[in-house]
């Protein structure tokens, strides 16, 4: 049996970090423990260099909005090719630290690169894969861009203004609103209610899993 894909999402200090434990937790009281944990962009050698290049840049060569994408697709391939797919192909379960649903927030709502640019690119390396469930961690950026600022100084993107990150939530919350494998999760609530409302989701989404094999 292969595994599955579960991606979360969100914007900066949305708490994707709690989410992800919170999700391999349950995923391990269902006896489901052979798991593969990823980030993007990043996850392979040569994507965490690209990783690099995205967050800091390199020295004052501005790097353009269409590299930036370039990178993330070129970063993302090579995860999936050579981490994601092998896992999933051997039954283990991959969750995942954002995913493509990234690029469509933050390059094209945050960036406002072309939205048939984008797509044409994401059919070109994608082709149809996707996550078989993402969670969604929704939260106003000015609270998360505050709790992403206590922990210290912020990277190159996490510079952008606040319109850049308000765009990205609108993005995030019109995709979420039309595809069904993506569930949206109240992430202004207290910690321990967000992972509340997480074990709720997940439980119910590994019950159908199990009642459609
Ligand atoms: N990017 C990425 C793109 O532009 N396009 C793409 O396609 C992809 C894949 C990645 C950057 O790249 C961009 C997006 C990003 O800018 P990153 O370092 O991985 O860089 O950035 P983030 O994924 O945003 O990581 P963060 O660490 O900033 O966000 P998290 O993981 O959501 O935040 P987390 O969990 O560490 O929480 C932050 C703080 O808030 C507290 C936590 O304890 C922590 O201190 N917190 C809460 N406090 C109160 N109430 C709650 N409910 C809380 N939840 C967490």
């Amino acid at each position: 049996m292969t595994g599955k894909f579960i991606v979360i999402e969100g914007l900066e200090g949305a708490g994707k970090t709690t989410a992800i434990n919170t999700v391999a937790r349950i995923l391990k009281q269902h006896n489901i423990n052979d798991l593969q944990f990823t980030r993007e962009p990043g996850g392979t050698p040569i994507a965490e260099a690209l990783r690099d290049i995205i967050k800091n840049g390199i020295d004052d060569e501005p790097l353009t909005d269409k590299a930036e994408l370039l990178m993330l697709y070129a970063a993302r391939i090579q995860l999936i090719d050579n981490v994601i797919k092998p896992a999933l192909k051997l039954g283990k379960w991959v969750i995942g630290d954002r995913h493509d649903l990234s690029t469509q927030a933050y390059q094209g709502g945050g960036r406002q690169l072309d939205k048939t640019f984008i797509e044409m690119l994401k059919q070109q390396v994608l082709g149809d894969f996707k996550p078989d469930l993402t969670l969604y961690l929704d939260i106003d950026p000015e609270v998360g861009l505050m709790r992403a600022k206590s922990r210290g100084e912020l990277d190159r993107i996490e510079q952008q203004s606040l319109l850049f990150f308000n765009r990205i939530r609108q993005r995030y919350q019109e995709i979420a609103q039309n595809d069904n494998t993506i569930i949206t999760i109240d992430a202004a609530q207290t910690i321990e209610d967000v992972v509340r409302q997480i074990e709720q989701v997940l439980a119910t989404w590994l019950s159908k899993q199990v009642s459609n094999v």
